[in-house]
């Protein structure tokens, strides 16, 4: 560890942001993220607005963070814009009024976007990391995402140095960063285990403007219990696969899986874990969470290629406490590699992500309830959907009690055209949409995967259009109106 850079407080450090700055953190969900500084900087909003000051900061991050950037800032009222993903209450509250600039991204994209000049300046980059070394190289935590590329463009960089990190994670990494065009080439990941760069981040040391000693705990919650809706969509996740190994359209070595984030995410890989049917498989994906910890020292995963160790707490400290196991199984890349179309499409991922709601047509809603209010984002969704070998999508049929209905005449905000989805799978069934016309895909989508009681509202909708996807302009926000009205979309009517 080095000791030649300058050592400061979180209050320190926050001192030299500026109103109007440009920040990029380190980081993929709580994973990664430093957490000292931003509530330092939150706090400086805070004396800044009651002096009568200005001040809010532009945020870059992988995805979304822990409370200590989003939460902290957004209740600070100190972000002028942020992307991309979020999750954050207190942050979706402060994007959904108007308060803060959000834009949504695909997580590929960004490192590239920074790069290419397409954002705007990048001032600061603060950045966690377990250990650094006197000509800067940086090892980072449990997270990735873009701190290669705000650390090569940021004008200075803050390290939190957290010693909650062991050092021993050093080789866990995989940092690469791909030439521009018209200079990019190939990324040559040919197996979810390849490395192609380097364990660290290397930095110009004049650049590091201070590192701040920390000793604080990831911030990342808890999962829901998996209870009998999730399990029912995750068994039925585990037969269809299993069903398509049986009919030769997976092989029989089976391909590497992609899961989204979240509870339901958490429980698919649950189910594919139990069924033996689906042989040990590879991992390759943005967002490492606990079910696939679980899996490898079940034997049920061989190796997980992520973004990020998106744990619990004790799970982190088990995969620290016992490195010579899951050393060889883990491997950590900047986001730009964990959801690089090329890769994902060179691998043949089956990814499996979550809807908040699907059309009749196949269509998919991931971002914005009601077609207004955004949820947390698009996160690594298109990324993956848009160039899987096969791309499913689960969601429970209904949300709130019954009063949402998640399968709609047609999506009230459109993520994932009915061109990039495969499958769609709740805990009434399947539907298998590849080779369908709209018509077909709408009859299985509304007799396999809807709610009972919304079938007939549906078929009543199906039968009103006309054309090849038949919609009825008039009625297709039916759903949408009805809950807005009523608070409930069993009021419908076209
Ligand atoms: O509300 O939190 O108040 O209970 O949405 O829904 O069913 O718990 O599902 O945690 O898996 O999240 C799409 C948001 C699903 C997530 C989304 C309400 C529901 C509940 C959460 P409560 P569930 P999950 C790569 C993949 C986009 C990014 C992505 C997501 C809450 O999966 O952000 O795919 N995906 N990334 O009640 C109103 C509906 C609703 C609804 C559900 N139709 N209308 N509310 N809810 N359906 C990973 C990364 O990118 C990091």
């Amino acid at each position: 560890m080095s000791t030649k850079f300058t050592r400061m407080t979180p209050e320190e450090a926050a001192s030299f942001i500026k109103n109007d700055d440009n920040i990029g953190f380190s980081g993929f969900t709580a994973a990664g993220c430093p957490k000292a500084v931003p509530a330092a900087i939150a706090k400086k909003a805070v004396e800044e607005h009651s002096k009568g000051n200005p001040f809010k900061i532009g945020i870059f991050t992988g995805a979304s963070t822990g409370d200590s950037i989003d939460g902290t800032l957004a209740r600070a009222s100190a972000i002028k814009f942020r992307t991309p993903y979020q999750s954050n209450k207190d942050l979706r509250q402060s994007m959904n009024s108007g308060e803060t600039a959000y834009f949504d991204l695909h997580l590929s994209h960004l490192a590239q976007m920074i790069r290419y000049g397409f954002l705007g300046k990048v001032n600061y980059a603060i950045v966690e990391a377990a250990d650094i070394s006197d000509d800067g190289e940086i090892i980072p935590t449990c997270g990735v995402g873009i701190a290669p590329t705000v650390c090569e463009f940021a004008d200075k960089i803050i390290v939190e140095l957290n010693k909650k990190h062991t050092k021993e994670i050093k080789g866990m990494h995989d940092i690469y960063m791909p030439l521009d065009p018209p200079l990019r080439r190939e990324l040559p990941v040919y197996r979810v285990d390849d490395r192609v760069g380097v364990p660290y981040i290397k930095v110009d040391p004049s650049k590091i403007l201070c590192v701040v000693d920390t000793d604080l705990e990831n911030e990342g919650g808890a999962f829901t219990p998996v209870d009998e809706v999730t399990a029912k969509i995750g068994d039925n996740v585990a037969s269809f696969l299993v069903n398509e190994m049986k009919l030769g359209r997976i092989p029989k070595s089976f391909l590497p899986v992609q899961s989204g984030v979240g509870n339901i995410a958490n429980a698919v890989l649950g189910s594919m874990g139990e069924n033996t049917s689906i042989p040990e498989f590879y991992v390759y994906t943005e967002v490492i969470q606990d079910a696939v910890i679980t899996l490898m020292k079940a034997g049920r995963v061989k190796f997980a290629s992520g973004c990020s160790l998106t744990v619990s707490n004790p799970t982190i400290n088990e995969i620290y406490g016992n490195l010579t196991f899951f050393k060889d199984k883990l491997l950590l890349r900047p986001q730009e590699l964990s959801n690089n179309p090329e890769i994902i499409r060179r691998l043949g991922l089956i990814t499996i992500n979550t809807a908040l709601e699907a059309d009749i047509f196949g269509n998919i809603n991931s971002t914005h309830v009601t077609g207004t209010k955004m949820m947390n984002g698009i996160g690594g969704s298109g990324d993956f959907t848009r160039n899987a070998y096969l791309s499913i999508f689960t969601t429970p049929s209904v949300a709130k009690g019954s009063q949402i209905s998640a399968i709609v005449p047609m999506v009230s905000h459109h993520d994932h055209s009915e061109h990039s989805v495969s499958v769609l799978i709740t805990e009434h069934g399947v539907a298998d949409l590849r080779g369908k016309s709209p018509v077909q895909r709408a009859e299985i989508i509304i007799e396999n995967c809807a709610h009972p009681e919304y079938r007939q509202l549906l078929r009543d909708y199906l039968k009103r259009g006309k054309g090849h996807t038949p919609h009825d302009l008039k009625a297709c926000f039916a759903f949408h109106n009805a809950l807005n009205e009523t608070g409930d979309m069993h009021n419908a009517k076209f």
